[in-house]
């Protein structure tokens, strides 16, 4: 049997549940409830030492980091193949999956963060919110989230997001205008869904087209998989009416700082790249 620990619209724990699907598993589902600290539980913490979801819990084996997961669940579920058959071509898509550990869900957690969470920690009472700090154990994680809570989208790590985000889009409109209609080509792999929460996210938060409105193949990409059912039944689906108004709501908040940040980002990439020329 096949546990998945996972909480509500965590980005990590849609690419497992857009996985499983396409897979045709069935999961049962245990909530880590992350606003009330469940992933701090000591026994949570025996299965995920990181303290994060997802884990994935199979015939009682954990299996961590939602990336590893998905690559575990392509080797045991065979069908349909998730990886290109060459190993030249696996490599290629595993880029992908570096550039969203590396990167961009980090930068995706910033501008969720500075955009709805944020706002939600500063009502905090203060011990509550004190306790919420002390918790992250990982000096690095900690930095980043007292960085956002204080600075917000004039955060560093918001910059860095918004470069890590930039770095991508050119790469996939670049791959998707060589090759497609998907990412490594005819078919799905996990290089598509390990993209797919991310690029749903900014989606969601009303600041995707601040990236893509002049990318035709990105566009056309995000376009193909909102249609795609897997995509459906392990994502949009699964997050609730309220989830999708706080997104809309808060995200339109941050995006003209976001914008003017990603000028300046370009220009600086822009400059690089004339020089290197
Ligand atoms: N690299 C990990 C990251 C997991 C992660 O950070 N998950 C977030 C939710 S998307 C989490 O559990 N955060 C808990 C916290 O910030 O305390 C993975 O891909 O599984």
């Amino acid at each position: 049997m096949l546990i998945l620990y996972d909480f509500g619209n965590s980005v990590c724990c849609q690419k497992v549940r857009i996985t499983l699907r396409e897979k045709g598993q069935d999961w049962e589902a245990r909530r880590v409830d992350l606003f009330t600290a469940a992933q701090f539980d000591p026994a949570y913490l025996k299965l995920n030492p990181k303290g994060v979801v997802p884990t994935l819990v199979d015939d009682g084996v954990p299996v961590i980091e939602s990336t590893l997961i998905c690559e575990y669940l392509d080797e045991r579920f065979p069908e349909p193949p998730l990886k290109p058959k060459d190993p030249a071509a696996r490599a290629r898509m595993r880029l992908w999956s570096k550039y969203v550990d590396e990167g961009l869900f980090e930068g995706c957690t910033e501008f969720s963060f500075s955009a709805m969470f944020r706002e939600k920690m500063k009502n905090m009472p203060e011990e509550t919110r004190q306790i919420r700090f002390r918790n992250i154990g990982d000096p690095r994680r900690r930095d980043r989230f007292m960085s956002t809570y204080e600075h917000g989208v004039h955060s560093p790590y918001v910059l860095h997001a918004i470069g890590a985000y930039e770095r991508a889009f050119q790469h996939m409109e670049h791959d998707l205008a060589e090759g497609g209609p998907w990412l490594m080509g005819d078919h799905v792999t996990l290089a598509d869904i390990n993209l797919m929460p991310l690029v749903a996210r900014l989606a969601y938060l009303g600041l995707l087209d601040v990236w893509i409105h002049d990318r035709p193949q990105v566009k056309a990409w995000w376009s193909r998989v909102q249609a795609w059912p897997s995509f459906k039944t392990g994502l949009s689906d699964l997050i609730s009416e309220t989830e999708f108004a706080e997104m809309a709501l808060h995200g339109p908040k941050i995006r003209d700082d976001i914008a003017g940040l990603l000028a300046g980002v370009k220009r600086d990439m822009a400059a690089v790249q004339k020089n290197a020329g």
